[in-house]
């Protein structure tokens, strides 16, 4: 994940690129063609910000820390693709950002809407959900938001919730990172049914029915009321009875500016509410008659706007009839209770959610003793009869909403034509690049609507006075197709070729942090399966068929509670704002760097703790890395000294004649390939493979025979192991070992030219795994009597009892005076360990 170019590295960069530097360093040393590239995520509010406070260009002032980041980049010894670099702020990139909004709406995958929004009234701007906090605070400003209408531009995401849910499967992913996104698209399966309205006074109504969505159909027959949103259409003086319409509304505007944010919040609302003076019909039991209130923990923007209120089996339900004296009627019983529904509900709350069996009361008419799962299907069936419902599936995921009212992003590529309409900039005329003399004031709305020569344009339709689109398009449309870009970053005439993205598609592993686990990932995976559609690239044989970008996802634990917000889901923006400011980015990567190394920062930040988890920066323990590293240049300074007596050719076709310190030292080679190559490959447990790497050095450091083609072996193995860690050490250490003639003769592979990350990363020798001795313990009746020193490994028991047998200690242990094998009754064996003899006494 490529970075937002704030001006500073912190150590969550640090990590993120070594992790990815390390591993293209590896994967290159397998003979893997790597594209490791590197951008930056360049648009946003920061840079605007910057402008208003500190008077400097944003384009400026983003082109500055980028070359600050580079800078800092380069001190950690990242590798990267540069030929690749790109800057979404760019025109060259941002005219491709531009194009694929044009696709989207050439394919019909964008409409412009009037949307309620959260609305800052400090930075002036809109504010997505996720950055609307718990108490309907700004994240950024902290001020109350406050809820506007504005005609936006959104796109149709919603028409790929099923396969945005369905693909997720075949992803190697955390299951945590999956599991948001499938709560985000919140998938729902349930009915709607229509209660018609029943006409009192004489007021036009808008609709003749209320529709609502429920997940419970079987508890049709418990409903007791009907609460809709605070901004359903019906909420309006024009249709409400007469001598409560004001009432209404003014108690429905406060509603709804309580509601900031939307979401989960809402649904966590204050169970506020208001009688309408309207009711309706059951649509399948009509001479019932149901009140509608309007109720504040109904969310608009979910299902139909509104719900049928069954207090016996809802909780929130419940808790909004008791705020509003609402009767209860109850529906479903646990299926032992007497079907009359005699026995109160178990529970705290006289609520029973779970299903159920249909009590057998006059209510639930022909349904009483079905099953809820039968009822369901039975209830809904009967209403679609009459029209009055319909099985459907909901989705939690909303349109993205794509408009933003700032300065710092792509222009939105629209001409407003008083008598065309909304026109597309014709693709000839892109980028639509933004105006350069706009004065940033951090009030007041879309900065672009104040540089009346650049909204001032012709009608690319019908050549008349036009105005263009005074938005920018969010961020997260940028960052939603880069890496697609950077398969074919330097092609002028598209967004990239087909055959070039086909050919890198999906990216094989992508690393960045949790914070991002839900609304990037969606919004790439949204984008990269609609390019895919369209045929901007196809899939190579071994990919899945269905245009997901990731194949692979590695997301990185962050320090403080941040993460653990994140893992439910909520305000991920927050989140990241929180966690930058917490305890291990404050620490400053280029004094650590400065004052340890940069191999020393990397090796320490991979040891202290597996990837996925949350990285305590501890700069007391750096030292250690430090000291393991000198002990590394003595340990490979030595054996220079002292060349193989063999090439390494030579020695292996001696392999028979080896002694045991010459296996001992091969095998303990393997052991370490074995162990890095697994983590760099596959479980990416980064830690277990220094550890392997220190091991095998400590090994290294004992072994005599230092003129064995074995030791030399070991000690180019190791360098190179070493390399994609710590590279300045390894390509260090190499040259040492080049110099002094040992490679030549040592290493099986390849020369010693190209330095070491021309060479080739180990193989394992799987034969040369096993241990060549175990020690076995021996025990009788449960007591250590003696040991089996230099036993072949992995013997079974019989065998290992018959070894036993033949010791010269095993007389006065298993034999009776006269000689004679006493009676094993029992023997309790642990492989290569230890085994229990139990004797008859
Ligand atoms: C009656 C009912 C009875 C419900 C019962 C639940 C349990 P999920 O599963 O998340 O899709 N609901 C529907 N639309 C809503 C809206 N716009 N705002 C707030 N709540 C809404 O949730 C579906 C349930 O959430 C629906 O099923 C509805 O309450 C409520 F024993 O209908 B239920
Ligand atoms: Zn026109």
């Amino acid at each position: 994940m490529f970075p937002y170019p704030s001006g500073m590295l912190h150590m969550g960069h640090v990590r993120v690129y070594t992790i990815s530097d390390t591993l293209s360093r590896f994967h290159r040393m397998t003979g893997k063609h790597v594209l490791h590239p590197m951008g930056w995520d360049a648009f946003g509010l920061p840079a605007e910000n910057a402008a208003i406070e500190r008077n400097v260009a944003p384009g400026d002032w983003t082109k500055r820390n980028i070359a600050a980041m580079k800078e800092q980049l380069e001190t950690i010894l990242t590798d990267f693709n540069w030929d690749r670099e790109l800057a979404t702020c760019d025109p060259e990139y941002y005219k491709w950002t531009q194009h694929i909004f044009l696709q989207l709406f050439n394919n019909d995958m964008v409409y412009r809407k009037e949307a309620v929004v959260n609305w800052d009234p400090v930075d002036q701007t809109v504010l997505a959900n996720e950055q609307v906090d718990k108490n309907g605070r700004s994240w950024r400003s902290g001020a109350v938001v406050e809820q506007r209408k504005l005609k936006q531009w959104f796109a149709k995401i919603t028409d790929y919730a099923e396969d945005l849910l369905k693909d997720l499967e075949g992803l190697d992913w955390p299951e945590h990172v999956k599991s948001m996104q499938s709560n985000w698209i919140g998938r729902s399966e349930g009915a709607e049914f229509s209660f018609s309205l029943i006409q009192e006074g004489s007021s036009e109504l808008p609709a003749d029915s209320i529709s609502v969505f429920t997940s419970r159909p079987d508890t049709l027959f418990g409903v007791s009321y009907l609460a809709i949103a605070a901004d359903h259409p019906l909420v309006s003086a024009e249709y409400l009875p007469k001598d409560r319409a004001d009432e209404v509304v003014r108690r429905a505007k406060e509603i709804s500016s309580s509601l900031a944010g939307g979401g989960d919040r809402a649904a966590q609302g204050s169970k506020a509410g208001v009688f309408t003076g309207l009711y309706a019909k059951h649509p399948l039991d009509p001479a019932r008659k149901v009140p509608v209130y309007i109720a504040d923990y109904v969310l608009s923007t979910y299902g139909t706007g509104a719900v049928m209120g069954v207090p016996a089996h809802d909780i929130r339900d419940y808790e909004f009839s008791q705020a509003n004296r609402i009767e209860i009627g109850n529906a479903v019983v646990e299926p032992s209770s007497p079907s009359d529904g005699s026995a109160a509900p178990s529970g705290e709350l006289p609520v029973f959610t779970n299903l159920g069996v249909l009590r057998r009361v006059p209510e639930n008419g022909p349904f009483g003793g079905m099953t809820s799962e039968d009822a369901m299907k039975a209830v809904v069936a009967a209403a679609s009869k009459t029209g009055a419902g319909k099985a459907v599936v909901n989705y939690r995921l909303r349109d993205w909403l794509l408009s933003r009212q700032r300065y710092w992003g792509a222009p939105v590529p629209i001409i407003h034509c008083e008598s065309c309409g909304v026109v597309p900039v014709p693709e000839k005329d892109l980028p639509v690049e933004l105006p350069s003399n706009v004065q940033l004031s951090g009030r007041g709305g879309s900065p672009l609507a104040r540089a009346a020569d650049w909204v001032n344009c012709k009608c690319p339709k019908c050549n008349g006075a036009a105005k263009r689109d005074t938005d920018t398009l969010d961020t997260f449309v940028d960052s939603s197709w880069y890496f697609l870009r950077y398969a074919d970053a330097q092609n002028a005439a598209k967004p990239f070729s087909a055959a070039k993205a086909t050919a890198a598609m999906p990216v094989d592993i992508y690393i960045g942090g949790v914070e991002h686990a839900i609304l990037h990932l969606l919004y790439s995976r949204f984008i990269s399966k609609f390019l895919w559609k369209t045929g901007a690239y196809g899939e190579t044989s071994s990919g899945a068929r269905n245009g997901e970008p990731f194949k692979r996802l590695l997301t990185q634990g962050m320090a403080g509670n941040g993460a653990r917000i994140i893992a439910t889901g909520e305000a991920p923006a927050v989140s990241y704002e929180k966690m930058s400011k917490s305890k291990y980015n404050g620490v400053d990567p280029t004094e650590t760097v400065a004052k340890y190394g940069a191999d020393a920062t990397r090796l320490h930040m991979l040891y202290l703790a597996p990837p996925q988890d949350v990285l305590e920066w501890d700069t007391q323990s750096i030292v250690g890395m430090q000291r393991w590293i000198n002990r590394l240049g003595r340990l490979v300074d030595s054996a220079a000294e002292n060349a193989p007596k063999q090439s390494w050719l030579q020695c292996v076709g001696e392999r028979a004649r080896w002694s045991k310190e010459a296996q001992e030292t091969y095998r303990q080679t393997n052991v370490a390939v074995q162990r890095a190559s697994e983590s760099l490959s596959g479980s990416f447990a980064f830690n277990t493979a220094i550890a392997a790497l220190i091991e095998l050095s400590n090994y290294l450091a004992t072994v005599k025979d230092t003129s064995h083609a074995t030791f030399a072996y070991g000690i180019a193995s190791l360098v190179k192991m070493v390399s994609p860690f710590a590279p300045s050490v390894g390509e260090e250490l190499w040259e040492v070992l080049g110099k002094a003639g040992f490679l030549t003769a040592a290493d099986l592979a390849t020369s010693a030219g190209g330095g070491v990350f021309a060479q080739s990363w180990p193989d394992v020798d799987q034969s040369a795994l096993r241990k060549l001795s175990v020690t076995i313990v021996v025990q009788i009746n449960g007591k250590v009597r003696f040991r089996l020193e230099d036993a072949e490994p992995d013997q079974d028991k019989e065998s290992i009892l018959a070894t036993i047998m033949e010791q010269p200690q095993a007389k006065k242990w298993l034999r009776s005076d006269d000689g004679t094998p006493k009676q094993v009754v029992k023997t309790i064996h642990v492989p290569n360990k230890l085994i229990n003899i139990i004797v008859a006494k």
